[in-house]
């Protein structure tokens, strides 16, 4: 693919563990894409019980039943500057998640949800549908943070026994206050504000999270999406369900990812309309 990354660019990610870049979407990509995460939001959500930190709906996999969420998942400039910033190919996207107002999502790195052997090969991509900002709750990074050690959950909870699903809220809240207790040896958290189309690349390890808006029970409109994307490697997994320390790995099915796959596309049963 052509790289298209400025030296300096580069340079930043490898030091802070993140980088904007402007990814030219025309105003009609981003009407479509902003129309399409409401209309997908005003229906039931698929809720992620215990990762809600608002009351505002986030759409789970949003690229089974519109096309411009796909497209933006599979953005040639997204993937060129993912595949240039690690000279690694066929980075791949297996996620993404719309989000129509701030998240308050505490910070987290992204490798306890989605790590890989060898170690990193993901990295995370959210792009703003609109300007984001402090009063609207923008994206919050610690940057640096990525250059941390990887947490495991043996140094959260001091326990090698790998947690059942369901039965983990407890420990990913411990996960959460171990992370803050971490930011006193680091950097302090920074919000990144964006104009609308503009992509936040960040690193597998890097803290982030959203930040907290000061009236969250009426949060203004904050529309984005965040995809996340895996480059080959020997095996994807999940530390959250996992033993790192005895090699017990929550392997990840990855099976019905594929986004150019059509048949991959879930039938719309809630009244959005066309999935394709
Ligand atoms: O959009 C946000 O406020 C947080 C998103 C995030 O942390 C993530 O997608 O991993």
């Amino acid at each position: 693919m052509m790289n298209r990354l400025s030296r300096t660019d580069k340079r930043l990610y490898n030091e802070t563990g993140y980088v904007t870049i402007d990814l030219g979407l025309s105003l009609d990509e981003l009407k479509e894409l902003r129309q399409d995460t409401l209309r997908l939001a005003a229906a039931p959500p698929k809720k992620q019980e215990g990762y809600e930190y608002s009351d505002s709906p986030r759409v789970f996999e949003g690229w089974k039943y519109s096309k411009a969420i796909c497209n933006l998942a599979l953005n040639r400039r997204v993937l060129e500057t993912i595949e240039c910033l690690h000279d690694w190919p066929n980075f791949r996207p297996f996620q993404t998640i719309n989000f129509t107002c701030a998240s308050n999502q505490p910070l987290h790195s992204d490798d306890i949800h989605f790590s890989s052997e060898p170690k990193g090969k993901m990295v995370g991509v959210w792009v703003a549908l609109e300007d984001a900002n402090e009063k609207n709750g923008a994206l919050q990074v610690v940057p640096k943070s990525h250059k941390m050690p990887y947490i495991s959950m043996k140094d959260v909870t001091g326990s090698d026994q790998p947690l059942e699903y369901g039965k983990h809220f407890n420990a990913y809240a411990q996960y959460e206050s171990y992370v803050r207790g971490l930011l006193r040896s680091s950097e302090p958290p920074t919000s990144v504000s964006v104009p609308a189309g503009t992509a936040i690349i960040w690193h597998a390890n890097l803290l982030h999270g959203g930040t907290p808006i000061p009236d969250s029970s009426s949060p203004p409109s904050r529309l984005s999406q965040a995809t996340h994307y895996y480059a080959e490697a020997d095996c994807y997994y999940s530390p959250l369900f996992s033993s790192e320390s005895r090699s017990e790995y929550s392997l990840k099915d990855l099976s019905g990812k594929d986004f150019k796959d059509e048949s991959n596309y879930e039938h719309d049963t809630r009244g959005l309309g066309e999935t394709s």
